[in-house]
């Protein structure tokens, strides 16, 4: 067994790309793990957030947690702010994460890019990221491509403090799907799905109805070869919707092209719109049940429990090895 830590953002209603890179994962590892999931609030204020609509979300990404199947009966879901030693490892990690490494991060060049003011936390934020893993002494991260950075960033620095202040942390491996770890937006595909994206055609949140769902598959980028093949470099439209039905039905790659060959691209989309709208309906049913419910509330108050008593033990360890405080 495992120790398994992941996060996701409430900056906005979860994507496919979050669910088929990382909540799909989730759910398949909790049966042989120890697994915590956690809904980092304190990541999404690293750029503006309105709080009434941030409250929101947090509570719409916890029953959306649910709603794709983790279990609190298997794994601990907790909001990143109610565990304070999350905060407090963070400042400790900081001092043994450079600015040079900062700086190299893409994440933070993404978001930066052409912004006038941006908070120093944008750019400290892969030390809150470090930190939310090593507090569990995590094995394993299943994460999309795009966090492959920082999970290497948390490696170095794992590595680096123990090297000084003694055996802290266990230091984690990186867990990215083979297929699914990088579903483009339906409008640019050479760029990632993202749920903070201003165009909302880009791409399928979970809570989308089934017909915005396949209108928004029908006007997605492709070619216009008008044949079904995987090829990201040459047709990553084309690429990303297979990748996309692949994940959603199990077939793989090589089926899919023989299975559209000589179709051209309008039963292909229509398929991959009946795959999604398939895959999410059940979890927008799931979703409805637990969003008002007190039992939500009850989960995270106890995931927050489970959480801190987990996570001081380990704060605690650091923060004395470097010598804080009186004992
Ligand atoms: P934001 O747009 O606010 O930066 P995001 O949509 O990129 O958010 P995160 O909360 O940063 O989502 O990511 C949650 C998880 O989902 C991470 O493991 C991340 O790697 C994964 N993920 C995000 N976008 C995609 C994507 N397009 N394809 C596959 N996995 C993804
Ligand atoms: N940085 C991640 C979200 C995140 C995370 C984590 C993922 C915060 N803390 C710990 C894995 C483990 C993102 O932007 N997707």
């Amino acid at each position: 067994m495992q120790t398994i830590f992941s996060g996701i953002q409430p900056s906005g209603t979860l994507t496919l790309g979050n669910y088929l890179g990382a909540m799909q994962q989730f759910v398949q590892l909790q049966d042989e793990n120890n697994c915590y999931f956690c809904v980092v609030d304190q990541h999404a204020i690293t750029v503006p957030q309105d709080p009434k609509e941030l409250r929101h979300n947090i509570r719409s990404l916890a029953a959306l947690y649910l709603a794709s199947g983790i279990d609190p009966e298997k794994s601990t879901l907790f909001i990143q702010s109610e565990v304070a030693a999350h905060a407090s490892l963070a400042w400790l990690i900081q001092t043994s994460t450079y600015v040079g490494e900062l700086e190299r991060m893409t994440q933070y060049k993404d978001k930066s890019a052409g912004k006038e003011s941006v908070s120093s936390a944008l750019f400290t934020y892969p030390a809150l990221m470090v930190a939310d893993i090593l507090l569990y002494q995590t094995d394993l991260v299943p994460v999309g491509e795009d966090q492959k950075q920082h999970l290497e960033l948390t490696r170095d620095v794992a590595q680096r403090f123990n090297n000084r202040f003694g055996d802290v942390f266990t230091v984690p491996e990186i867990r990215i799907p083979k297929v699914g770890a990088r579903i483009m937006s339906l409008q640019d595909p050479t760029k990632k799905m993202s749920k903070s994206d201003t165009n909302e055609r880009g791409f399928i949140s979970l809570l989308d109805e089934p017909k915005k769902i396949e209108k928004k598959i029908k006007s997605a980028v492709t070619d216009s070869e008008g044949i079904v093949k995987y090829d990201v470099k040459n047709k990553p439209g084309v690429s990303n919707l297979l990748s996309i039905l692949s994940v959603c039905t199990g077939e793989t790659l090589e089926a899919l092209e023989q299975k559209y060959e000589g179709q051209g691209y309008g039963v292909f989309k229509s398929d991959v719109a009946t795959a999604v709208i398939d895959l999410l309906t059940p979890i927008q049913e799931r979703y409805h049940e637990l969003i008002n419910s007190s039992k939500l509330d009850e989960i995270l108050d106890q995931g927050a429990v489970k959480a801190t008593e987990v996570a001081n033990q380990t704060y605690l360890h650091a923060k004395n090895a470097m010598g804080l405080g009186r004992k």
